[in-house]
């Protein structure tokens, strides 16, 4: 065993992190140094993967810790108690752009509010999304991006990164630099209140826009209107099409 390379704990409730971290660590020869947990509430689809397991951090098994030099978090759903973060290093991936986008959802309010997005991985504190800075990198939002095209393109970026840095993760050669200020931290409430529309509310044409792509993510329904007449919630959702280069006719 490679002495240099710490044995880490991945904790996640995402299946497309869960399977690419398996799949880097099969191919560079990592995978005795990586054990994977999932939430006790993660997804079924996550829960059945056959190399998971659920942990609750706020019930963990005495001594599970000491077999562990770091903690990642790649979108796990628990925050991470003192009693982890403070006995081990725990290092999370965001998808988001510390410290400007910390917190739930960062794509949603990055196309609200004209902020900055991307994937952010940082040390656990006691405080969301707040640690020093290990790496930080901007997906850069198009005019035509919902929520949900976002999001894809920041969990390929959160993929790339580790293909290219798992090892110097585990080997802990990294530097971390303190967050420039405290930013902005957006809460699930954030996000549910955003979801309200007010049918008379004013504002430009771009506000409305930039409030329905933000909340447009195929499969969710997020934005609605409540119908006055039934009482019933009517969901909004916005399908966007940039026009994309035609295929050139081939010659006759
Ligand atoms: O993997 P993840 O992005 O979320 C996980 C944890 O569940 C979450 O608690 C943690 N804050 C995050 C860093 O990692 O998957 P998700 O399915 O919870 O959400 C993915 C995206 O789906 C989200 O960014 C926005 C969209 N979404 C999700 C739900 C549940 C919606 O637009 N509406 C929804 O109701």
């Amino acid at each position: 065993m490679d002495r240099r390379l710490r044995k880490t704990l991945i904790i996640s409730d995402n299946l497309k992190l869960c399977e690419a971290l398996r799949n880097i660590a099969a191919r560079q020869g990592l995978c005795e140094f990586l054990d994977f947990r999932c939430s006790p509430n993660s997804p079924e689809y996550v829960k059945s993967l056959p190399y998971i397991r659920p942990i609750d951090l706020k019930n963990l098994p005495p001594n599970l810790l000491d077999s562990y030099e770091l903690v990642i978090s790649a979108h796990c759903k628990q925050l991470f108690p003192k009693s982890v973060y403070a006995r081990v290093e725990c290092l999370n991936i965001h998808p988001g752009y510390n410290p400007e986008t910390r917190g739930w959802y960062p794509q949603v309010f990055a196309l609200l509010k004209g902020l900055r997005v991307g994937l952010t991985v940082h040390r656990i504190d006691a405080m969301l999304d707040h640690g020093p800075i290990v790496y930080r990198q901007e997906v850069h939002a198009q005019n035509w991006d919902t929520s949900r095209t976002l999001y894809c393109r920041i969990v390929d970026s959160e993929i790339q990164y580790l293909e290219m840095n798992l090892r110097k993760l585990l080997a802990g050669t990294y530097e971390c630099n303190p967050m420039e200020h405290e930013g902005s931290v957006f809460l699930r409430r954030d996000f549910e209140e955003v979801c309200l529309i007010d049918l008379e509310e004013k504002g430009s044409f771009r506000d409305f826009y930039n409030r329905l792509r933000a909340l447009s993510f195929e499969g969710f329904n997020n934005a609605y209107f409540i119908d006055e007449a039934s009482g019933k919630k009517v969901y909004l959702e916005l399908r966007i099409s940039p026009d994309e280069p035609q295929a050139q006719p081939s010659e006759r």
